[in-house]
C-alpha cells in the first residue's frame, strides 16, 4: 500500500501549489514514491477523525501502514530518510542538508507567511501601510543573507537536496509580493526548483485537483 497523504479539497490558492502539501507531494515525487490522496474539507479538517492524525487540524499528514505524521518539515524528513534521492550518504553533508531544511522552515518561513498574511487579510485595517514596510524588510533581509550565501551556485550545499526543495517552496510563498523581483539569483534558485520534473509531477496533481472541484 502507498503511503496516503492529505489535501485541501478546496485550496485556497486556486491551484498554485502554495499549501504545504505541495513540499510532500514534491518530496514524494523526487524519490518515485507513489501515493494516495485523500481530501479534505475545512469542515473534516476539524472533525475528530482528523484530529487524531493532526492535533491542529490542519493539512497535510501521512499516513504509511500504522505510521502516521503531520508536520509538512518532518514528512519530508521522514521521506528523505527511507528512499533515496532527497539527502546525501556522506554524513556532514546530510546533516547540513537537514540543517537547510530547519533554516527554510524556521528562520525564513516565519516572516515570510507574516508578510503573506497581512497582505491576505489586513490590508483593510488602520496600521497596514504603517506595518507593511516592516515586514518586508524582515524578508528582504533573510533574503540578502541567503543570497550571499547562494552566491551562484545553483543549490544551497552542492547537489539538491531536501534543504532545497523546502527553502524552494518556503520562497515560491513570496510570488505575489513581487519582493523576489529584487533578488534575481534567487529568483533564478526558485525557477530551477520549479523545472524539475518532480516538481512538475506534484504541481500537477494538485493543480488537477482545484480543477476538478466544484466552483466554490
Ligand atoms: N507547520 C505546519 C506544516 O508545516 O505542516 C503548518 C500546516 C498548515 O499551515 N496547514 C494549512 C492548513 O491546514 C494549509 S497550508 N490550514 C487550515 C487550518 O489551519 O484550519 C497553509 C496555506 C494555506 C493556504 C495558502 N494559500 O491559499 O495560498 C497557502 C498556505
Amino acid at each position: 500500500m502507498p503511503p496516503t497523504i492529505t489535501a485541501f479539497a478546496n485550496s485556497p490558492d486556486r491551484g498554485k501549489g502554495q499549501a504545504r502539501d505541495m513540499r510532500v507531494r514534491w518530496a514524494l515525487e523526487e524519490v518515485g514514491q507513489t501515493y494516495d490522496v485523500r481530501l479534505v474539507s475545512f469542515a473534516a479538517m476539524k472533525e475528530p477523525a482528523h484530529l487524531a492524525l493532526h492535533p491542529f487540524g490542519q493539512i497535510p499528514t501521512y499516513e504509511d501502514g500504522d505510521l502516521a505524521l503531520f508536520e509538512s518539515g518532518a514528512i519530508v524528513l521522514h521521506i528523505a530518510e527511507r528512499r533515496a534521492g532527497l539527502l546525501p550518504t556522506e554524513p556532514n553533508a546530510r546533516a547540513r542538508a537537514i540543517t537547510w531544511m530547519f533554516a527554510a522552515l524556521s528562520t525564513l518561513e516565519p516572516p515570510i507567511v507574516e508578510l503573506g498574511m497581512a497582505m491576505l487579510f489586513e490590508r483593510d485595517k488602520g496600521w497596514y501601510a504603517e506595518r507593511l514596510p516592516m515586514l518586508q524588510d524582515r524578508v528582504r533581509v533573510r533574503l540578502g543573507e541567503l543570497s550571499r550565501r547562494l552566491g551562484d551556485a545553483d543549490w544551497l550545499d552542492r547537489a539538491f537536496s531536501a534543504g532545497d526543495l523546502m527553502m524552494v517552496t518556503v520562497l515560491r510563498r513570496l510570488n505575489a509580493s513581487g519582493l523576489l523581483d529584487a533578488y534575481p539569483d534567487i529568483a533564478a534558485y526558485v525557477a530551477r526548483g520549479e523545472a524539475r520534473p518532480a516538481f512538475r509531477r506534484a504541481f500537477d496533481a494538485q493543480l488537477a485537483v482545484f480543477k476538478a472541484a466544484p466552483a466554490s
